[in-house]
């Protein structure tokens, strides 16, 4: 657990979140605001700042958070019309929460590129 990092506290259960789905490695969850009516993020229960920390030795991390992704579209829909899956790295990659997440966005017709 990192210090003052707000996705750490929700995996603790010490920050409310609608939660939807987790496993053993990951935790998935609504998004406080929505950009699609589907907005859900999957975070690892290790604290990692971004993607660039996640190294590709972490099998059962990266296992856990590519079912979560199945499981969470799955279950609400998007799996049948389509949704996108992102994680923001960095100031260019407009990375806000410093706690590695993917954000799975659908429900409607996503743009691309993005902005
Ligand atoms: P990013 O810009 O990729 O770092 O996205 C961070 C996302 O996290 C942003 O869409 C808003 C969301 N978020 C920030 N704080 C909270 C929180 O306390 N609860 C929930 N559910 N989502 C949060």
């Amino acid at each position: 657990m990192a210090a003052d990092c707000i996705f750490c506290r929700i995996v603790q259960g010490e920050s409310p979140a609608r939660r939807v789905y987790e496993n053993a490695h990951v935790v998935a969850f609504h998004d406080i605001a929505p950009q699609a009516p589907v907005h859900v993020l999957v975070i690892p229960r290790r604290h990692f700042a971004s993607v660039l920390e996640l190294g590709e030795e972490e099998v059962e991390i990266l296992k856990g958070i590519q079912g979560a992704i199945r499981r969470v579209a799955e279950e609400t829909g998007v799996a049948r019309t389509g949704f996108r899956v992102v994680t923001n790295c960095g100031r260019d990659g407009h990375q806000t929460v410093f706690h590695l997440h993917y954000h799975i966005l659908g429900g409607r017709r996503l743009g691309w590129p993005p902005g």
